[in-house]
């Protein structure tokens, strides 16, 4: 039976300096936690009580008090509105004008790159930091790799530096960094580049008790990227960022390669909407489509709501015209203001809520390693929306901007992105009159050789070779 794990009954441990702690566990009923301690040493014994001292008690008894009862009740809302993809001249005069704009900010050096890595890329069986991932379909370059050369790109393309920031957690941090290190950083100065680990929070069993990984060591995960924005600030690279005059900070995941990692466009629209948060979105392609949706709540706040919190029936709703009626998915690619940055995470801390997800964790037995079900909490970055007082939600293409790599085959696989990696790369060569022949499968084009068509210089010749790369 689950949950006879520990002895039941545990004698009240003595440790110097650390009575503080011991009574908390005891006062919030966890004395479990010390029923391998007579198999610790001293530094290990140590090193548990540490652990304990940083966790909120309170806060994990509340967590798991929300967490056993079920779904909360979520407040009404439709769909959000969104700039739609041009269609009109009016449009497209629209849309070139905020591309002079992020220009503009950008060359002023008011953008830098954030980048949220602290994930463990479970689904996709890859044991590392999933940025360590292969995906360019001929290059076989990493994710990481493929960021920090368009980093690198748009850098010299618009004459500035551009600050990358990068969050791990405590599981990859360490091999995040000598990665990148190894690698000098891809031709990035190193004082451009900024890696922090995000915090950790401790998962707890079905019966509320936190969970023992190893004798002297509860298990705890990832804070969830909602954890980045107080990563962001508690690490110091937001006043960073402050200093070197930065203004807009440009967030988007490790596993897509083809994210427009500092769009002009986008950057411009959320510069001249004087927005606080702005969001890609693009249509869902099918209901169920593993991605949230831009609403907008009852009290008027822009939002996104998960697609795990959204009701088949709302998922497969249609307007008048058979359209999806919460057509607008999230992609997880956002710019934040820093000023707006600075006043939700300064002063008291930024409390976005705790979602939770029921797991199976490993955990230590007397026997051996057993299997719990258990609770884990993780924030999602997308709830700092409805505290943002200006919203923009920009449609994007997905074929332009969204190739997940989330599983090894199927959909939103490495198989998937590549392929797509490939439609980009000839639609770019089409829109330059370059001519593509026949004999070519696989097309890659390094991004220090073009991040958009524009970049391509229009004399390229491309070999009639199955798989072509361009550098
Ligand atoms: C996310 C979005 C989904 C959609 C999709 C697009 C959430 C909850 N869902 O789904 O709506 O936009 O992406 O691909 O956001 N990460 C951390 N620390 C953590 C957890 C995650 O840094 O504690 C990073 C992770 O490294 C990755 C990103 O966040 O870069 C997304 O994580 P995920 O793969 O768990 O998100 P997913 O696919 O559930």
């Amino acid at each position: 039976m689950q949950g006879t794990a520990y002895a039941l009954e545990t004698a009240m441990i003595a440790f110097r300096g650390f009575e503080d702690v011991i009574r908390r566990v005891h006062e919030y009923g966890q004395e479990h936690v010390f029923a391998f301690w007579d198999m610790l040493d001293e530094p290990g014994r140590r090193e548990l009580l540490n652990e304990l001292r940083s966790v909120d008690f309170s806060q994990m008894k509340d967590l798991y008090t929300r967490a056993s009862q079920g779904a909360t009740q979520q407040p009404g809302f439709e769909p959000a509105p969104y700039i739609p993809l041009p269609a009109s001249a009016g449009d497209r005069l629209e849309w070139e004008r905020a591309r002079e704009r992020g220009e503009s900010e950008i060359r002023a050096g008011k953008v830098a790159a954030f980048l949220v890595a602290g994930g463990q890329g479970s689904r996709l069986g890859f044991d590392g930091p999933k940025g360590m991932f292969r995906v360019g379909p001929v290059s076989g370059k990493t994710l990481f790799q493929i960021h920090a050369e368009k980093i690198l790109k748009y850098g010299r393309k618009y004459c500035v530096s551009i600050p990358w920031l990068i969050m791990t957690s405590e599981a990859n941090h360490e091999d995040t960094v000598s990665y990148l290190r190894g690698e000098k950083f891809f031709g990035l100065d190193g004082k451009d580049v900024l890696v922090f680990p995000q915090n950790m929070i401790p998962s707890m069993d079905e019966r509320g008790r936190l969970i023992l990984e190893e004798p002297g060591r509860i298990f705890r995960n990832p804070d969830g990227h909602g954890g980045s924005l107080t990563a962001l600030a508690g690490s110091g690279a937001l006043a960073e960022m402050e200093r070197r005059g930065v203004r807009i900070i440009s967030y988007f995941q490790v596993d897509n390669p083809l994210v427009r990692i500092v769009d002009p466009v986008f950057i411009g629209f959320h510069a001249m909407r004087e927005a606080d948060i702005s969001s890609k979105g693009l249509m869902k392609a099918y209901p169920g489509e593993k991605i949230g949706v831009f609403v907008r709540f009852e009290d008027g706040t822009t939002g996104v709501v998960e697609y795990s919190d959204l009701s088949t029936e709302l998922q497969e709703q249609r307007d008048a015209n058979g359209a999806l009626r919460f057509c607008m998915g999230s992609i997880a690619i956002h710019l934040f203001g820093v000023s707006f940055l600075k006043s939700i995470t300064g002063g008291s801390a930024l409390s976005l809520p705790f979602h939770v997800a029921k797991k199976k964790i490993r955990s230590h037995a007397a026997g051996g390693p057993i299997e719990l079900d258990g609770y884990k909490f993780e924030k999602f970055v997308f709830d700092a929306l409805p505290l943002a007082p200006r919203n923009v939600v920009l449609e994007t293409s997905r074929e332009d901007e969204f190739a997940p790599v989330k599983n090894r085959t199927g959909v939103d696989s490495v198989d998937s992105a590549r392929e797509l990696m490939t439609g980009q790369c000839r639609r770019w060569l089409a829109e330059r009159s370059i001519r593509v022949p026949g004999k070519v499968r696989v097309l890659e084009i390094s991004p220090l050789c073009a991040v958009e068509a524009e970049d391509l210089p229009s004399n390229l010749s491309i070999p009639d070779s199955e798989t072509v790369y361009l550098e």
